[in-house]
């Protein structure tokens, strides 16, 4: 059987680089933000083989921005997120949980300050710009909050950093982790941070304007070419081996930050102002009774993971297995679950109710990479 097609709409929104994206051959794609975004080329293991020798231009656009731009766009941003963000300066990104009233996660994105005025919240899969307004009109803010025209292009890889480089000027290779410098492309001054959703190393450039989406693809593949650059996309087995989390899959709103190990993005007891404060200081006092684990899963190649499998000990439900797959480096298989208090220490055995059968597993001290 077939896997069923995706029928486009103007709806399910192309992005600034789906040309180049299907010239590359892109063979599946999912949908984040209601944008495409490409998920396989080649197949899962060879994309991730070569994500971890040589580099990649991903078709992130799917990240969008919900951009604050006014006097109390920094009261606004604190006032979404338990990290305290009083010592960021312009120039910095962030990787920030946001939460609802009741410390539950509503996304994890990055923030870019762009000014003391001017900030991008780089948005993982969810509506949040209906929440930001909501908070501006309710506390009658003065920012505006709009989706502006900015599709993330993101170059990850070892190699990633000579192929900035030759497009951008050798001024990219001071750019430290999770800072941005401004770099001009065709006469336009793009913002080129170094982040993106591997563990490979690289940037990710912030692209202003649809219109040179393209010029950019084109220049970063011929610039590459013998480096053997290629379309790639976030890659399954290289971000659990990582730990990077994925919202929607990973952990949803009934879930806080501590219970998805992002404990250490949160500066609660200083974060004055942010929405969820109260209730993250009450559950903070008892601690989590479930978090996030990675989980080595026995036998062969699990099948894809699109529902929560559920994790069994001693007959009991212990939590869910969110993310999996096959490992080629590591010989076995990498999963994310959330595992309850009782079950997550280091070594403890567990079962799994894969949809091919039950498996064994075991809890990780901690992720591959
Ligand atoms: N880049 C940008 N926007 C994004 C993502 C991104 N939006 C959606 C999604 N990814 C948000 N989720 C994450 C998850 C992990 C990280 C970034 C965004 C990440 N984590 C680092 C790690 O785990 O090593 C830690 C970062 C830190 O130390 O501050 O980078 O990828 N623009």
């Amino acid at each position: 059987m077939t896997a069923p097609l995706l029928s486009p709409s103007r709806r399910l929104r192309r992005t600034p680089f789906s040309d180049g994206v299907e010239a590359a051959g892109v063979r599946a794609y999912t949908v984040y933000n209601h944008m495409l975004l490409p998920t396989v080329f080649r197949s899962i293991e060879e994309d991730y083989q070569h994500l971890k020798e040589a580099v990649q231009v991903w078709d992130v656009a799917c990240e969008r921005q919900v951009e604050l731009r006014g006097p109390d766009a920094g009261r606004l941003m604190q006032m979404l997120t338990p990290r305290d963000l009083r010592g960021m300066l312009p120039g910095r990104c962030a990787y920030v949980p946001i939460v609802d009233e009741t410390g539950g996660m509503l996304n994890d994105p990055v923030a870019v300050k762009l000014a003391e005025d001017r900030w991008w919240i780089s948005i993982a899969d969810s509506d949040l710009l209906y929440w930001v307004k909501g908070i501006v009109n309710g506390w009658r803010l003065d920012v505006l909050v709009d989706e502006p025209d900015v599709s993330p292009l993101a170059v990850q890889g070892p190699r990633a950093e000579d192929l900035v480089a030759r497009v951008f000027g050798e001024g990219v290779r001071a750019v430290r982790f999770f800072r941005f410098g401004r770099f001009e492309f065709e006469g336009r001054e793009l913002v080129v941070a170094r982040s993106g959703y591997s563990k490979q190393g690289g940037f990710e450039i912030y692209v202003e304007g649809a219109d040179i989406g393209m010029p950019l693809w084109h220049a970063l593949m011929e610039a590459g070419a013998d480096l053997d650059v290629r379309a790639g996309c976030p890659n399954l087995i290289e971000r659990i081996e990582g730990g990077m989390l994925s919202y929607g899959n990973d952990m949803t709103d009934d879930n806080t930050p501590h219970e998805c190990w992002l404990g250490r993005f949160c500066d609660t007891q200083s974060a004055i102002g942010c929405i969820g404060r109260d209730a993250l200081l009450r559950v903070a006092k008892e601690g989590p009774v479930q978090q996030i684990r990675a989980i080595e899963i026995d036998g062969s190649a699990v099948p894809t993971c699109d529902r929560w499998w559920p994790i069994r000990a001693g007959g009991q439900t212990v939590g869910r297995v969110s993310s999996a797959a096959w490992s080629p480096d590591h010989g076995t298989n990498v999963a994310i679950g959330m595992v309850r208090m009782t079950h997550w220490g280091p070594g403890t055995e567990l079962e799994i109710a894969a949809p091919d059968g039950v498996r064994a597993a075991a809890v990780r001290a901690a992720f591959w990479a």
